[in-house]
C-alpha cells in the first residue's frame, strides 16, 4: 500500500479514537447522576460513598463498587471524574458504580490500617476489618439506592483489589462477582518486601501510607513526601547508608515506617496481615486478573487464584495473566510495550471487552457467554499469544530441572565433578536493578528490561545454555534451587531468569531509537530471597562462613517461548539496588538498625557440582 495512502489511513484512524476518547470524557456527566453519603458501619464509623446511577431509569440496575485507599475524586456532587468503572464497554453498558473511601482515609472517618488483619470469627459490632466494612455497605446499597437489581460486583487494582479480595471474604449475599486486580496478597512477598528482603525503591510511598488524617478531601500527605534533592535514586540511597539513617525523613507520627522498622521478620504483624490464609469459603464468582511483568503484586494475584482454586472447587474462579505491567490492562493505551519490548496493539482493549465485560454482565445483569470465558486465559510473552487453560499451573506441563555448570554452562544433565564459581560481593558498589534508575513512588519498568549490563560485571553470575534448537516452553512455576556458601553470615540471593535474543533479532517499529533487539537479554522473571530467612521467614538464621548450604526458593510463575535460536540464560547476584535494601552480609538481629561497619564486602560462591548441584527447576509445556 503507498505511503500516502497508509499514512491517510493511520491518520483518520487516530482521529477516530481520539474523537470517540473525546466524545466519551463527558459521557458520565451525560448520562449519570451523581451522590455522595457517608454510610455507617456497624461500629458507628462513617464511610465517604459516592455514587453514579444512569439518568436512563427505565430499568433496574447492579452496582459495580470499587473501595480504595487513593480517594473517590472529584468529591462534590456536581463533579465527574472522565471515565465510571472499569472500562468504558461497562460504563456505557450503564450500571450503578460506586466508589468508597476505606476506613481512615480521604473523607471517610475512622483509623487507617495498612493491610488491616481479617478478624475470621468476628464476635461483635467492635470487630470490624475490610470484609465486615464491605458487607456493611452492601447491605446499606442494595436496600437504599433507587432502582438497582440487588446484585453487586467488585472490582479494583492493586490495594483496591486487596479489597475485592477482602469483600470475597464472608461476602454479602447480594454479591455475585468480584475481579480482584494485581490484589496483594501479603506485604511480606507484595509490594514492600520480597522473600525478607525490603523494597527500598517503595520508601517514598512509606508517606501516602504511614500517616493517619481526619476526614478530608485534600490529600494531606503531599507535604510528607520527602524531597530527596536529585533524581540519583542509586546514589541518593548509596549516600545515606544503612537504613537508620533515613530517620530524619520519617518521624515517629509515620506510623508504618516505623511498623517496617520493628518488624522485620515475618512475625505475627505480618502474618495476620496476609490475606490469602483467608480464601477458604469465597462464595462470588472470581476473575483474578494480573501482569506477568507486575513489579508490585505478582504474588497476590497468583496465589489469590490459585489459593481460591485449591480450597473452593465449586466455586467459579478464572484467571487472566497479560504482558502487563502494574495496571496496564485498564488504560486506553493502544500499543502495549512493557519498558523497551513490544507485545502488540490493543491487548488492553481487547481484555476489556472480550472477557471483562462479559464477566461482569454476565453474573450482573444475567447476560452474555458466561461460562464461556476461559479458566485461564494466559498470554505467552515468548510467542506474544494468548492460549485458554483448563488449569493453570497446566497438567500438561512436566518438571525439568536446568543445572549450573562450569564456564557459565546451563544445561539439564547434571554436573559431575567439584565445581563451584565464586564473586566478590561488595555493599559499597551495590549492582543496579537496572540501568535507568530514577525516583518513583514504586518502580515499574525494570521487569522485562536488558540485562547485558549486569551480566558483564564481575558481581553477577552468567548461566546459559546453547543456542536453542528448538522452541522451549515454561508454563508454571519456577523453583530456585541453589547450594551457596560465602564468607560472611548472611547474604541475599537474587536469581534473574532471562531471554536472550539472537544477534539477527528484528525490531519491532515502538522500540526506543538507541535500542535494538539484537542479542537483547529480556528479563523474564527475577526473585531474591534474603538468605536469613532461608529455612523460616519468621526465624533468621546466619550462614556458617564457608559451609555450603541450600536456598530453595520460588520465582513467581512464567508463561514465557524461548524460541529456536534463542538461550535461556540465568543470572544470580546478591545485591540489586536500590530495588532492594542492602545486605550487611554480617548477620545481625535487625537489618533496619544495622551500622555502616556492618556493611562488609564478602566472597559468595555458587555450588554447582555432583554433590551440590545448583539449579533452577521449570514447568515445561511440551
Ligand atoms: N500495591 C500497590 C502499592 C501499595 C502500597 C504502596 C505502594 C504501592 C498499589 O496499591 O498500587
Amino acid at each position: 500500500m503507498p505511503t500516502t495512502k497508509l499514512f491517510l489511513l493511520l491518520f483518520a484512524f487516530c482521529c477516530y479514537t481520539s474523537l470517540i476518547g473525546q466524545s466519551l470524557e463527558n459521557y458520565p456527566k451525560q448520562h449519570y447522576d451523581k451522590a455522595e453519603y457517608q454510610i455507617e458501619m456497624r461500629d458507628g464509623v462513617k464511610l465517604h460513598t459516592t455514587v453514579y446511577t444512569p439518568k436512563d431509569q427505565s430499568k433496574a440496575y447492579p452496582m459495580l463498587m470499587k473501595r480504595t485507599p487513593y480517594s473517590c475524586r472529584p468529591y462534590g456532587e456536581g463533579n465527574f471524574p472522565s471515565r465510571l468503572g472499569p472500562n468504558k464497554y461497562l460504563m456505557q453498558d450503564g450500571y450503578i458504580f460506586v466508589y468508597q473511601d476505606v476506613r481512615g482515609r480521604w473523607n471517610s472517618e475512622g483509623d487507617y490500617d495498612n493491610m488491616r488483619p481479617i478478624i475470621a470469627d468476628k464476635k461483635g459490632d467492635q470487630d470490624i476489618d475490610e470484609s465486615s466494612d464491605t458487607y456493611d455497605t452492601i447491605d446499606w446499597l442494595v436496600k437504599n439506592i433507587k432502582n438497582n437489581n440487588g446484585r453487586v460486583g467488585q472490582y479494583g487494582i492493586s490495594y483496591p483489589g486487596h479489597y475485592t479480595t477482602a469483600g470475597a471474604v464472608d461476602a454479602h449475599p447480594a454479591l455475585k462477582a468480584a475481579s480482584p486486580q494485581a490484589p496483594i496478597g501479603d506485604f511480606y512477598f507484595d509490594d514492600f518486601h520480597h522473600n525478607g528482603a525490603y523494597l527500598l525503591s517503595y520508601w517514598v510511598a512509606t508517606a501516602v501510607f504511614g500517616y493517619q488524617s481526619d476526614p478530608t478531601t485534600q490529600a494531606w500527605y503531599t507535604d510528607k513526601i520527602p524531597n530527596l534533592g536529585t533524581q540519583d535514586q542509586y546514589q541518593f540511597f548509596l549516600d545515606i547508608g544503612p537504613l537508620k539513617n533515613l530517620d530524619k525523613y520519617y518521624g515517629k507520627d509515620n506510623f508504618f515506617w516505623q511498623e517496617l522498622k520493628e518488624h522485620p521478620d515475618y512475625d505475627e504483624f505480618w502474618q495476620k496481615r496476609g490475606i490469602i490464609q483467608h480464601l477458604d469459603d469465597v462464595r462470588p464468582a472470581m476473575m483474578v486478573v494480573g501482569g506477568w511483568f507486575d513489579a508490585e503484586d505478582l504474588y497476590g494475584p497468583l496465589m489469590t487464584y490459585k489459593t481460591i482454586e485449591k480450597q473452593n472447587p465449586n466455586t467459579y474462579n478464572t484467571i487472566v495473566m497479560g504482558p502487563w505491567s502494574h495496571g496496564d490492562w485498564a488504560r486506553d493505551r493502544e500499543r502495549q510495550a512493557v519498558g523497551n519490548v513490544y507485545f502488540g496493539d490493543h491487548l488492553s482493549d481487547q481484555f476489556q471487552q472480550n472477557v471483562e465485560r462479559p464477566f461482569f454482565n454476565h453474573f450482573l445483569k444475567e447476560e452474555g457467554i458466561g461460562s464461556g470465558l476461559p479458566e485461564a486465559y494466559m498470554y505467552d510473552t515468548g510467542r506474544r499469544q494468548w492460549t485458554d487453560f483448563a488449569n493453570w499451573p497446566p497438567k500438561a506441563a512436566t518438571m525439568e530441572t536446568y543445572y549450573f555448570h562450569d564456564g557459565e554452562q546451563l544445561s539439564t544433565s547434571a554436573p559431575k565433578g567439584d565445581n563451584e564459581t565464586s564473586f566478590v560481593s561488595d555493599p559499597a558498589k551495590p549492582v543496579p536493578y537496572s540501568e535507568d534508575i530514577k525516583v518513583v513512588f514504586t518502580p515499574r519498568k525494570y521487569m522485562a528490561d536488558d540485562q547485558r549490563f549486569a551480566a558483564r560485571r564481575p558481581d553477577v553470575l552468567v548461566f546459559e545454555t546453547e543456542v536453542l534448537e528448538e522452541d522451549v516452553t515454561l508454563a508454571g512455576e519456577i523453583m530456585a534451587d541453589l547450594f551457596v556458601s560465602t564468607t560472611g553470615t548472611d547474604a541475599d540471593w537474587v536469581v534473574k531468569l532471562v531471554d536472550v535474543y539472537p544477534p539477527d533479532a528484528s525490531d519491532p517499529e515502538e522500540m526506543q531509537d538507541h535500542l535494538r533487539m539484537s542479542n537483547y537479554h529480556m528479563m523474564v522473571r527475577s526473585e531474591v530471597m534474603r538468605g536469613r530467612y532461608r529455612n523460616d521467614f519468621s526465624k533468621p538464621e546466619a550462614f556458617k562462613p564457608g559451609k555450603a548450604t541450600k536456598v530453595e526458593f520460588p520465582l513467581q510463575d512464567v508463561y514465557h517461548t524461548f524460541k529456536r535460536g534463542h538461550k535461556i540464560q540465568v543470572q544470580i547476584q546478591s545485591t540489586w539496588f536500590p530495588l532492594i535494601d542492602r545486605n550487611p552480609q554480617t548477620f545481625v538481629d535487625n537489618i533496619f538498625m544495622a551500622e555502616e561497619e556492618d556493611f562488609q564486602k564478602q566472597t559468595h560462591t555458587i555450588h554447582h557440582s555432583e554433590q551440590y548441584p545448583s539449579s533452577l527447576k521449570v514447568q515445561v509445556l511440551k
